[in-house]
């Protein structure tokens, strides 16, 4: 008999992202007990991720360089990446690969990288490689037809902001002004770094992957994804897979024990920006002195930089909970959760739909305007703020809130049925359950 699969799980150490690939390898590892699990992340994410999760006895982490030199901590967010994708690049992921391969004894060497899409220098590893998509699935789209968008809209984004893109397949119900590139944000240095691994990434997946696993469940995105990606496999919600979850995820700042004493069902907004948006400062006090005029108890999870920016007195309101970090996917479970105000990170979007919570989008870049306007305009549960339509205000956000959290309403009907949808996906034969057992016989096929 041959040795084990070894799989390497190769994370994208920023944002959320290290944490919806680590979700994938723990559900991984529970798959396929025998394989094994190398997860290779930076020496600081794989900390965060350790303080974190209780790991598979199957799963170890190894580390891949930063990039960064022995004095470079005020490095900026966007130089940090740069370096650490350049580190990559030039060799660091390949001798990542070759350490795990020589620490993991009881298996071969790495016989398939299953990486974060950011990571598409992965395709070059010598083994199948199988990709993670964590972000929207519609924004993929549009990055895999990048070359063509670009082409038809060239430098006109600002005056056909509102053209809808019915000349591109599968993008039809999407604007100009939505897609994740170009547009009033296009521009500095984040944006430059972004662009290039995106477009890079957007080359090498139709060619290069063995299989795009994608986080969402079949049926949620258009079909013209699968003409672009025919070995796409929608095995998400990742989080709901089977072992992914982490049982050591507590909550340190007894957010569910506060759910638990709210007297009314579904009465609670829940707000979150996720891990890197961050409002303007005159944007929190309205969204604040909103959330007070609706008189709805609110949980919000916001990083603690940003408390001193709430008004006078906010913190101290009996109506409401802030915390810098909220369990948030349980607490979109949550029976007293209503209403979820957010950044439409794809991650939230999704947990909100294994939720049955209508949301109300404040998208800032990426795949979030993208992800918003679906929310509002394809799936119908929910509602966009935005500039010019439906800014940012103490009345829009009262208005907003109030009418999620308003009992029947059509939004919280599509976010119930979306909910059974999810629901259904993860039964044992369900959609998702299906494309995961694909993905576990892909990834661990030896050659
Ligand atoms: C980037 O997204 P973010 O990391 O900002 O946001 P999400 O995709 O929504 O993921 C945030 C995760 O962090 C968790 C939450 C999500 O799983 O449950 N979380 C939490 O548990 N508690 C908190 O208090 C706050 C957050 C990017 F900005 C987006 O545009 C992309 O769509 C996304 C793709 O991975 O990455």
């Amino acid at each position: 008999m041959g040795s084990p699969p070894h799989v390497a799980v190769v994370a994208f150490p920023f944002s959320s992202h290290a944490t919806k690939l680590l979700a994938v390898a723990r559900a991984l590892a529970t798959a396929a007990p025998s394989a094994a699990i190398s997860f290779l992340s930076t020496a600081a994410s794989l900390d965060r991720l350790r303080a974190s999760a209780a790991i598979p006895g199957n799963l170890r982490f190894v580390e891949v360089p930063t990039g960064l030199g022995k004095d470079d901590d005020d490095t900026p967010a966007w130089r940090r990446m740069e370096l650490f994708v350049e580190a990559a690049e030039a060799g660091g992921l390949k001798q990542s690969l070759e350490v795990a391969s020589a620490a993991s004894p009881e298996a071969s060497k790495v016989s398939c990288v299953v990486g974060d899409a950011f990571m598409s220098m992965a395709a070059d590893a010598g083994v199948p490689w199988v990709a993670v998509w964590t972000g929207g699935p519609c924004a993929l789209l549009a990055h895999l037809r990048g070359d063509a968008l670009r082409e038809d809209i060239g430098d006109q984004a600002a005056s056909r902001g509102d053209e809808l893109l019915t000349s591109h397949p599968g993008l039809g119900r999407f604007r100009v002004r939505d897609l994740p590139f170009g547009g009033p944000n296009a521009s500095g240095d984040m944006h430059r770094v972004m662009d290039t691994l995106l477009k890079r990434m957007a080359q090498r997946l139709p060619v290069a992957a063995t299989a795009v696993a994608l986080n969402a469940f079949p049926g949620l995105f258009p079909p013209e994804i699968s003409d672009a990606l025919p070995n796409s496999l929608a095995i998400g919600p990742y989080h709901l897979l089977p072992g992914a979850a982490a049982p050591a995820a507590g909550d340190p700042h007894g957010c569910l024990a506060w759910l638990d004493c709210q007297p009314q069902r579904r009465s609670v907004v829940y707000v979150s920006f996720g891990t890197v948006a961050a409002p303007p400062p005159d944007e929190l006090r309205e969204l604040a002195a909103g959330l007070e005029a609706t008189g709805a108890p609110f949980l919000w999870s916001l990083r603690r930089e940003s408390w001193p920016l709430l008004p006078p007195g906010f913190m101290a309101d009996k109506g409401g909970l802030v915390v810098p970090w909220a369990p948030q996917a349980a607490v979109l479970r949550h029976a007293a959760v209503g209403a979820f105000v957010a950044h439409s990170g794809w991650g939230s979007v999704v947990e909100r739909m294994a939720g049955g919570v209508p949301m109300a989008c404040r998208p800032f870049f990426g795949d979030q305007r993208m992800n918003a306007r679906a929310v509002e305009e394809v799936w119908g549960f929910g509602m966009s703020f935005e500039d010019g339509r439906r800014p940012v205000t103490r009345g829009s956000v009262a208005e907003v809130v109030a009418a999620l959290l308003a009992a029947g309403g059509e939004e919280g009907d599509r976010a119930r049925e979306l909910r059974a949808k999810v629901d259904e996906a993860f039964l044992p034969d369900g959609g998702s359950m299906n494309n995961f057992r694909k993905f576990v016989d892909i990834v661990c096929a030896r050659a």
